[in-house]
């Protein structure tokens, strides 16, 4: 990997030699460099401030042991993580994810990402993310509960509303986030707002849990309107079939699109009729059951087994909306080949560096996660504001609100390419406009 600058380049060579195992790591900080070129070409502000070599080093990370008991009664134990990656603009904001595969590598991505991410927002959110190597499907609600609270009784020490705002992520949903929050408010002896996403009876604000898949159709139809084009009468995949993916599929069928295929980490299904997002909710949410199930609800519909035959479909758009690295080289050329117009990312990072090039060098719409997927922490921070106030506000509200946000993202996207010099490259414009908010805040903070 070359960076066609110097001053990245030697940032990007000695992280690489000082984390060589830290693939997904690498890869989310390469991906944001490349696109920087033009900046710290045009302003030598940021490397006479360090701010390449700084942004890149998380300002605190933290990892600590979870023991819990199983309902057998056997001591379990697995690894948690914060990482506190940048509070130039904001406080630490981001999420938790629970699942087998989370290392620290996933978790440091995950966190460099949101820094980028909540500055798009226009929020004042600082970066940060956490988890644990801990899976909780096949988990009974009373280790869910036990393991929720072995983690909080570490967490709690580094979390605070102005401090550390954790919210979901994988694995880490509405009932998870009510374990954490209640063992936070036991040991800490206060109520604040210190996670989102809570429940709508404890200070959660209505339509946090669509906000990631109804601001992903709403980016969407802001860069296809420009693009002159529109989701109306389009045919569309979604990957996954969790809370990303839902209410993704929810937005799109209300846009007038027609969602022929859903996926789980087990198979996918497809429905030529258009995906009932009901069926995929009490499915998902209420029974916590598989994909495979759906055919059962609607027999005309089928079921594959293997999740990454999703790509082979053929769709107008598609949305990665699962999990990272979820489209290969190979599978973006068979999108391609498919006649597929636009691909917009929900899932964070769920595109190879490769499959990237690929839908880029045919021309094909392309939105990075960090900006089409905000719409979740950015009524997120809606959600702070209404603690803070202590007043909830309505659906309607919050929901328009995320709206003009996702445009507004959008066209602070676009804008930047433009100036740039990449007009069109939206990717590029997320990075520029994500890291001039962070990096100018950091400057005018001296050097800490
Ligand atoms: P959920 O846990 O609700 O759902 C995850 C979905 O992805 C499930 O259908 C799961 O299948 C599937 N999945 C997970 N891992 C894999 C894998 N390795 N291969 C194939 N499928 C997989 O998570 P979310 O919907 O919240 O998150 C999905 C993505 O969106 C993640 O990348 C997350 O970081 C990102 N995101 C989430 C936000 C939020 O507000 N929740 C905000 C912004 C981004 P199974 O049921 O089999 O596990
Ligand atoms: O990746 C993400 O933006 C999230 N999981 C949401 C984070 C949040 O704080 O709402």
């Amino acid at each position: 990997m070359e960076i066609r600058n110097e001053y990245l380049n030697r940032v990007y060579t000695d992280l690489s030699r000082r984390y060589p195992e830290q693939k997904e790591f690498l890869e989310a900080v390469a991906e944001v460099l490349t696109s920087l070129v033009p900046v710290v070409e045009s302003d030598d502000s940021y490397e006479k401030n360090g701010i390449i070599e700084r942004i890149v080093e998380p300002e605190r990370a933290v990892s600590f042991r979870v023991s819990w008991v199983d309902d057998q009664g056997k001591v379990r134990v697995n690894t948690g993580y914060r990482i506190q990656f940048n509070s130039a603009i904001g406080p630490y904001k981001g999420g938790l994810r629970f699942r087998d595969n989370v290392t620290l590598s996933v978790i440091k991505f995950l966190g460099f990402e949101q820094t980028f991410k909540n500055s798009l927002t226009t929020l004042p959110m600082g970066g940060a993310k956490g988890g644990s190597d801990f899976d909780p499907k096949g988990k009974s609600e009373g280790e869910i509960m036990r393991f929720c609270q072995a983690f909080m009784n570490e967490l709690y020490r580094h979390i605070g509303p102005d401090t550390d705002v954790p919210a979901g992520d994988i694995g880490v949903g509405g009932r998870e986030i009510g374990y954490l929050f209640g063992q936070y408010k036991k040991l800490a002896n206060n109520w604040s707002g210190v996670l989102t996403g809570k429940g709508l009876s404890y200070g959660g604000s209505l339509a946090r849990t669509e906000a990631t898949g109804f601001g992903l159709m709403y980016f969407a139809s802001a860069m296809l309107k420009d693009a002159g084009k529109s989701l109306k009468g389009s045919t569309v995949i979604i990957s996954g079939s969790g809370n990303v993916a839902i209410y993704s599929c929810q937005k799109a069928t209300e846009l007038g699109a027609k969602v022929v295929a859903m996926s789980d980490s087990n198979g996918y299904i497809i429905d030529s009729n258009g995906i009932d997002y009901k069926v995929i909710k009490e499915i998902k949410e209420v029974k916590r059951d598989r994909i495979s199930t759906y055919v059962n609800y609607v027999p005309s519909a089928k079921y594959v087994a293997g999740c990454e035959g999703i790509w082979t479909i053929k769709c107008d758009y598609a949305f990665p909306c699962a999990t990272q690295n979820e489209i290969s080289k190979e599978s973006a050329e068979t999108l391609v080949k498919n006649g597929t117009k636009g691909v917009f990312e929900g899932a964070n990072m769920p595109s190879t560096p490769e499959a990237i090039d690929v839908i880029k060098k045919n021309g094909l719409l392309f939105s990075p996660s960090k900006a089409s997927n905000a719409g979740g922490v950015a009524v997120s921070g809606l959600e702070m504001s209404q603690n803070a106030e202590r007043l909830s506000w309505s659906f309607e509200q919050v929901d328009d609100m995320l709206k003009g946000i996702m445009e507004k993202i959008y066209h602070a996207c676009a804008d930047a390419a433009e100036k740039y010099g990449m007009p069109g490259d939206i990717q590029a414009g997320a990075n520029i406009a994500g890291f001039l908010k962070v990096a100018n805040a950091m400057i005018s903070q001296g050097i800490v």
